[in-house]
C-alpha cells in the first residue's frame, strides 16, 4: 500500500468516525467552531504591579471576624532595613484584595555561605495566618491553602513563587538559615485581571455604605475576572455556570467587558457531555475540559437565563443563534424529570443541587421554582431570536408546573411554600416561588415578610442565595426591606473587615465551611459580586 492510498484510507476511516460520532455526540458537528470562538474571545490579562503597604502583626480579638485583627507594626522601610535574620519573621499588609504573582529579594552585604529556606503564607483574612493548617481536617485538597516553601540558593536573589496567588497579608517565615545576615527587600506583587474599562459612576447622593458595599463587590469582580469568570481566584479558579450567570450579570452594568461572557458561554457549550448536557464546571488548562460527570440541574436550567441576559445586554444574535440549541437541550432534558409538572426528586439524580451552602436546605421546591423561571426566561430568549415556534409547548409548561406547584408547596392558609416531606419553610423556597411568578407579588411579599420575621425557618447560607433573595423581594415590592437586606447583609462582611466579599457568610456563624476547615474557604468569590449589579440596575432604590 504506497502512502497516498494509506492516508486516503485514514482520511475515509476519520469521516467514518465522524458520521457516526455525529450521530451519537450532540452538537458534534458545532464543537470545533465553538471551542474557537471561545479562543477567539480570550481576554487579554492586565498585570499591575502592587506592593505592600505596611507591616502588621495578628492580635487575638473575640469580637473581630474569625478571632484575629491585624494591628499597624512600621512601613515598609523600616521592614526592608532591618536584618531578617534577627526578625525571623514579618506580615505584610498589601492594604487591599490581590491576586497575580509574588516576588521579593534578599539581599546581604558579606558573603552567603550557605542555602536560606522561608515559608510564605498568602492569606485573604487575617485567621488564614493563624490557625494551624496540620492536621488538615478539610475536604478539598489541602494544597489549595497558600503557604509555600521556598529555597534560596545564592545571594542576592529575587524569587517570585511560581503559582498565582489570592491575598492581602503575606507572612513570611525563615525556616533555615546561616550565620551570615540578610535582608528581605522589594516585596511586589504582579497583579493580574481581565477586568477593564470605565465603570459607570454612582449618583451624586448615593449613601456612603452602600458606596462602600459598590466598590467591595467591584473588587471582587474584578478579582475572579481572569482569562474565564472564575468562582474564586484563591479556590477553585474555574468556570462554573452558576458563578457565570451573577459574575456576568454584574459585568454588563460595570466593565462590561462581554467578550469574557462570550467565551464562557461558547467554552460550556463546547464541552457538554455527550447528550448534550452542560457540565456545571470547566476547566481550560491544559486544554479546554470538563469536570466528567459534574452537573447540577439548577446551573444546567441557568445557562439559558443567562444567555438571553447576555443577548439583552449586548444585542449579539449570532451568539445566541449558535448556542441556543444548547439552551433547548437543557430545558427537554429537565423535562424528563417532571412527573405530573413536578420535578420528581425521586427520579435518580446522579448530581446534586446547589442553590445554597446549606445541607439542610429541602432544594424540592427551589428546583421546582428554578425550572420554571429558566423556562419562562429561554422561552423569551426564544421570542428575540423569532424561535417561538420550536417550542410552543413551553408557555404551556409553564403554567401547567405552575399549577401544579401551588398545589404541591404552597400553602393558602398560612400563606407560604413547604418544601419537602417534612412541609420545610424556608427563605429560598418563597425565593423561587416568587421569581417564577407562581407566587403573585403580594402573595410573596406577605411569604417573605413571615419567613423573614420568623427564626425557625431555614435562612440562606451564602451570598449566593441572599442573590436571590434580594431579586425577589424587589420583584414584589419590597424595595425598601431589599435596600435594607442588602445593606445589613454585605455591609455586615465590610463591618467585620472584607475587601472582598466571601464565599461564605453567616451572620451566625464566622466559622462556617460547607469544606470542614474555615481556611480553605474563598473569601473573594464570584457569586458574591451582586450587589454591584443590584445598585446599578435598580438606581432608584440603591442610589439615592
Ligand atoms: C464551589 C465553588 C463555586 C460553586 C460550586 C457549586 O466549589 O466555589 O462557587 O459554584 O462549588
Amino acid at each position: 500500500m504506497n502512502l497516498s492510498t494509506k492516508s486516503l484510507m485514514a482520511c475515509i476511516a476519520a469521516l467514518c468516525m465522524e458520521s457516526a460520532s455525529a450521530q451519537t455526540i450532540a452538537f458534534a458537528p458545532q464543537r470545533e467552531a465553538w471551542l474557537h470562538k471561545a479562543a477567539e474571545n480570550m481576554p487579554r490579562l492586565i498585570e499591575t504591579e502592587k506592593r505592600p503597604c505596611r507591616v502588621v502583626v495578628s492580635r487575638p480579638d473575640s469580637l473581630a471576624f474569625q478571632g484575629w485583627t491585624m494591628d499597624e507594626a512600621g512601613d515598609m522601610a523600616s521592614l526592608y532595613g532591618e536584618s531578617f535574620k534577627a526578625r525571623r519573621e514579618a506580615i505584610v499588609d498589601f492594604g487591599e484584595h490581590t491576586t497575580g504573582y509574588f516576588s521579593f529579594s534578599v539581599d546581604t552585604d558579606t558573603d552567603s555561605d550557605a542555602p536560606l529556606r522561608f515559608r510564605l503564607t498568602f492569606a485573604e483574612v487575617p485567621s488564614e495566618l493563624n490557625t494551624p493548617f496540620d492536621p488538615y481536617p478539610g475536604s478539598l485538597s489541602r494544597a489549595w491553602l497558600q503557604d509555600e516553601v521556598v529555597t534560596v540558593m545564592r545571594l542576592p536573589a529575587e524569587v517570585t513563587v511560581p503559582r498565582r496567588v489570592a491575598f492581602r497579608y503575606v507572612k513570611i517565615e525563615m525556616l533555615a538559615h546561616s550565620s551570615f545576615d540578610f535582608r528581605i527587600t522589594d516585596m511586589r506583587c504582579r497583579a493580574v485581571t481581565s477586568a477593564s474599562g470605565e465603570v459607570p459612576a454612582l449618583a451624586p447622593g448615593t449613601d456612603p455604605r452602600i458606596r462602600r458595599i459598590h466598590d467591595v463587590g467591584l473588587a471582587t469582580l474584578r478579582e475572579c475576572m481572569q482569562t474565564v469568570y472564575e468562582d474564586g481566584p484563591k479556590r477553585d479558579q474555574r468556570l462554573w455556570i452558576g458563578d457565570l450567570y451573577l459574575e456576568s450579570l454584574a459585568n454588563a452594568l460595570t466593565f462590561r467587558n462581554h467578550a469574557l461572557t462570550r467565551r464562557c458561554l461558547y467554552l460550556l457549550a463546547a464541552l457538554a457531555d455527550e447528550e448534550g448536557w452542560l457540565h456545571a464546571t470547566v476547566y481550560e488548562y491544559p486544554t479546554p475540559h470538563p469536570q466528567q460527570h459534574q452537573h447540577t440541574m439548577d446551573y444546567s436550567l441557568l445557562y439559558g437565563v443567562t444567555l438571553c441576559e447576555y443577548l439583552q445586554a449586548t444585542g449579539d444574535r449570532s451568539t445566541a443563534e449558535d448556542l441556543w440549541p444548547v439552551v433547548v437541550r437543557q430545558i427537554e432534558f429537565a423535562r424528563t424529570y417532571l412527573r405530573d409538572d413536578v420535578y420528581d426528586m425521586d427520579k435518580k439524580p446522579g448530581w446534586w443541587l446547589v442553590f445554597d451552602w446549606k445541607d439542610d436546605l429541602d432544594r424540592h421546591a427551589s428546583v421546582q421554582g428554578l425550572m420554571t423561571f429558566a423556562i419562562e426566561r429561554s422561552y423569551e430568549l426564544a421570542r428575540m431570536l423569532g424561535r417561538e415556534a420550536e417550542v410552543k409547548h413551553w408557555p404551556g409548561l409553564v403554567k401547567a408546573m405552575k399549577t401544579a406547584s401551588r398545589k404541591t408547596f404552597f400553602d393558602k392558609k398560612t400563606g407560604l411554600v413547604h418544601s419537602g416531606p417534612d412541609r420545610q419553610v424556608s427563605h429560598l423556597s418563597q425565593v423561587w416561588m416568587i421569581l417564577s411568578g407562581t407566587l403573585s407579588a403580594e402573595e410573596g411579599a406577605r411569604a417573605l415578610k413571615t419567613v423573614l420575621a420568623d427564626p425557625t425557618a431555614c435562612y440562606p447560607g451564602s451570598p449566593y442565595a441572599y442573590h436571590y433573595l434580594i431579586e425577589a423581594m424587589i420583584r414584589c415590592g419590597m424595595a425598601e426591606e431589599a435596600r435594607e437586606k442588602l445593606m445589613a447583609y454585605w455591609g455586615g462582611m465590610i463591618d467585620r473587615g472584607a475587601d472582598t466579599f466571601w464565599e461564605v457568610y453567616d451572620p451566625n456563624d464566622d466559622f462556617k465551611s460547607p469544606y470542614g476547615f474555615f481556611p480553605i474557604n474563598s473569601y473573594c468569590h464570584a457569586w458574591s459580586c451582586t450587589p454591584v449589579y443590584f445598585i446599578h440596575k435598580y438606581k432608584d432604590i440603591f442610589q439615592r
